[in-house]
């Protein structure tokens, strides 16, 4: 008994044995925990004193899966299958104790055991497919057996845990322990033994195999995912439960895994994962800066972006006000977020309780002063400088002394905004994305004053709020938007060139991203962007045109497409055809069939260009920020790593080329290899 190595501990209560993992942060399942874990239970099968066994982690949570930074490194035996082989061989009761979060090879290492208890904030789940991989432990044989196949695959294709509760009323768990763990698994394996109850393996059990309802319940969970491997893997794998003995179907999924391990999808989820958890991580914020203590946040306008800002907060616990210039103005934005829950209530992705708790939170005003007493607040007001300045004159005079001060803009210099007030150190840019209150991504963007702990303070409400922080530098669009604005202007020669709007977001779409530039321009408002210009100066042939010709987007039935009444299905429209092609008429552009792949290239490489120039100015720290920003901000689709990884994956000296070329042949500069884009090209590296 006692220590088996650094990360196994083995120690008795009586004639129970408790064997503890302790492998910080998350008990990920490496070689010398397997190998722990191996000895352990050898050494409790021999001790004939010993009859019954609890496996429980230290730390934060329950193994939270394989070690994914062992992927793709020469297998360690044991392996994980030889760990759970271990368990289900053994001839005494083995329960594991589960808190935390129990995912991926955690979990089924708990599967494999004969009984499993949890405290009540306990989370189980297989979310393997968010790495491009599927169950590789027994997953898709195991869970099928204890909860059905159709409930099984909905865990293993959308990767999401499930709570205590609802796992014990699926039989998942056999108890849930209110106190402590640790003796409540000692207190139910000693019942077990005194009972002598039956030691029946999750293998063994058919009775909940049945095929009914899996094919529709496949075609409805995998219809949103087209181009990836895994959820088609992951369909298969269950569906082997069902037709296959479970020898054969653990065979089968051992296959599966090891195709998609090494495959080039996988290695690109892999990268994001850790992409976001670097990101997190921010240069020039000293080790061990405090945030500063967030309990309540306002927000300045109630418009798109106030409403879903105010419910991020709302839905982290954190009571929120929001001010407007107007009772109307208002309550139109209220309404605007109590429609939305209800929305989400209506789905069943909400209780009507949980509702209200909500909208509690949330409070509305139109006296600025009632700012006065929140820890963080968001400005969102219309995208006018001016205004800007005045809001936070304003705020300058009535925030409290340590409030952290965000600007919720998209486009404008944060240090200027900074400047309208006292404390520019207290300023920073909180950029959210439209729905806010859906959006994951939050480009945090740090002024030339802003002080490391207001950063900290705002990099960490990002996580509390569900949202994936990325700190950026000042410039015009930041760094999503910045990348963005080059794909338009490409977007645009593409149509003047010969292209029809139907044809370039097909290449996008089929490139994986959910939605086209131009069904995207339609959904934000052609509009939007036609005023901006008007009061720049600056021309765009074609959108301009369809502006002049009522053609606004979604909002008024037709923008680059057509619109049924009541649909948001884009429908190529003549009229549009007709517009693009006197546009290149009048600017003498001869028109040609252009291929899908150079549209890909046009829609992608200028973007990964500007990406090059950003990092060359330190707008970002890391390759792996920009493709972060644009996996969470943007649909990039995250199997392709995100565009800065994609342009490794087909090297830089190829981007290079393409882009002299397009530079050439349009007389854009702007195409032209960045710097960095050369010399890493020249030393044969890449951007990671
Ligand atoms: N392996 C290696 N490192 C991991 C890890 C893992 N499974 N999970 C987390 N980390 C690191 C992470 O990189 C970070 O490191 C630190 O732990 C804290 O993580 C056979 C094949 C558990 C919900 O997919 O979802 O099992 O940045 O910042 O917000 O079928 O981590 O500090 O250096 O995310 O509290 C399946 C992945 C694996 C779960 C905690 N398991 N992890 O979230 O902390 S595949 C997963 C998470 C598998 C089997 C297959 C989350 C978390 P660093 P964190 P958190
Ligand atoms: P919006 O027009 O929908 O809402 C702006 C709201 O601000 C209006 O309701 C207006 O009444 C209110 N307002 C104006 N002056 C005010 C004041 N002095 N005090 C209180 N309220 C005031 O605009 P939006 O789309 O929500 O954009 C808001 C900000 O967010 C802009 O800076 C925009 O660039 C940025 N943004 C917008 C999006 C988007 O997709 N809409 C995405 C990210 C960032």
């Amino acid at each position: 008994m006692g220590n088996i190595n650094a990360s196994v501990d083995l120690r008795r209560d009586g004639e129970i044995a408790i064997v503890t993992v302790d492998n910080p942060p998350v008990n990920a399942l490496k070689h010398e925990v397997r190998a722990g874990l191996t000895e352990a239970l050898r050494q409790t099968a021999e001790d004939a004193a010993v009859k019954g066994v609890v496996i429980a982690c230290a730390g934060r949570t329950f193994f939270a899966g394989a070690d994914i930074t062992e992927f793709g490194k020469p297998p360690q035996a044991p392996g994980l299958g030889e760990v759970i082989a271990a368990i289900e061989a053994m001839s005494k009761p083995v329960v594991a104790a589960l808190h935390g979060t129990a995912l991926g090879g955690g979990f089924e290492l708990a599967l494999a055991c004969h009984f499993r208890v949890a405290v009540p904030s306990a989370r189980v789940g297989l979310p393997e497919v968010k790495l491009g991989l599927l169950p590789g432990a027994g997953g898709t044989q195991r869970l099928p057996r204890l909860i059905g196949p159709e409930k099984a695959l909905k865990m293993i294709v959308t990767g999401d845990p499930i709570e205590a509760r609802e796992a014990l009323a699926d039989g998942v768990i056999d108890e849930i322990v209110e106190g402590d763990l640790a003796a409540g698994a000692i207190a139910f394996a000693r019942r077990v033994v005194a009972e002598g109850r039956p030691l029946r393996l999750v293998r063994d059990r058919e009775d909940k195999l049945v095929a009914e309802g899996f094919a529709d319940a496949a075609e409805t969970l995998t219809r949103r995912l087209r181009g990836r491997d895994a959820p088609a893997a992951c369909v298969e794998a269950v569906r082997n439960a069902i037709t296959l003995p479970f020898e054969e179907g653990l065979k089968r999924e051992g296959e599966l895994f090891r195709k998609l391990v090494t495959g080039d999808q996988s290695k690109a989820q892999r990268h994001i994962f850790f992409a976001e958890r670097e990101a997190a991580r921010v240069p020039g914020i000293p080790e061990g800066t405090k945030p500063r203590p967030i309990t309540s946040g306002a927000v300045i306008g109630a418009g798109t972006m106030g409403g879903g800002i105010a419910m991020c907060f709302a839905n982290a616990g954190i009571p929120v006000t929001i001010v407007e210039t107007g009772r109307d103005l208002l309550q139109r934005g209220l309404d605007r977020v109590a429609a939305n829950y209800r929305a989400t209530v209506s789905r069943g992705g909400l209780g009507a309780d949980e509702m209200e708790r909500r909208m509690a939170l949330i409070s509305g005003v139109t006296e600025f002063d009632a700012v006065g007493s929140a820890d963080l607040v968001i400005e969102a007001v219309f995208e006018e400088m001016d205004l800007k300045k005045r809001v936070f004159a304003d705020l300058d005079r009535v925030a409290k002394a340590d409030a952290v001060l965000a600007t919720n803009t998209s486009t404008l210099d944060v240090n200027e905004i900074a400047r309208a007030t006292s404390r520019p150190q207290d300023v920073l840019g909180m950029h959210f994305f439209s729905p806010a209150n859906v959006m994951r991504l939050l480009e945090i963007v740090r002024g030339a004053a802003t002080a490391p702990d207001a950063l900290a303070t705002a990099v960490a409400l990002g996580r509390r709020i569900s949202k994936v922080p990325v700190t950026v530098g000042v410039c015009y669009g930041f760094v999503g938007n910045r990348m963005l604005a080059r794909r338009s202007v490409e977007a645009e020669r593409l149509l003047l060139e010969g292209a029809l709007p139907q044809e370039v977001d097909a290449a996008v779409t089929g490139f994986g991203f959910p939605m086209g530039p131009f069904a995207m321009a339609d959904m934000a408002g052609l509009d939007v962007g036609w005023r901006i210009r008007k009061g720049r100066g600056e021309r765009n042939a074609i959108e301009d045109a369809l502006c002049e010709a009522g053609h606004f987007g979604q909002k008024t039935g037709k923008g680059y497409f057509r619109y049924d009444s009541g649909s948001r299905t884009p429908v190529p429209d003549p009229e549009v055809e007709r517009i693009i092609i006197d546009a290149s008429t009048r600017l003498n552009r001869p028109r040609r069939s252009i291929a899908q792949e150079e549209i890909v290239e046009r829609m992608i490489f200028p973007m990964i260009n500007e990406g090059a120039r950003i990092l060359e100015e330190g707008i970002a720290t890391r390759p792996g920020d920009i493709d972060v920003i644009w996996v969470y901000g943007y649909g990039w689709p995250v199997w392709r790593g995100g565009p800065m990884y994609y342009a490794d994956q087909l090297g830089l000296a190829h981007i290079r080329d393409r882009l002299s070329f397009y530079a050439e042949s349009s007389g854009d500069d702007t195409l032209r290899p960045a710097a960095l884009i050369r010399r890493l090209a020249a030393e044969g590296s890449g951007f990671a």
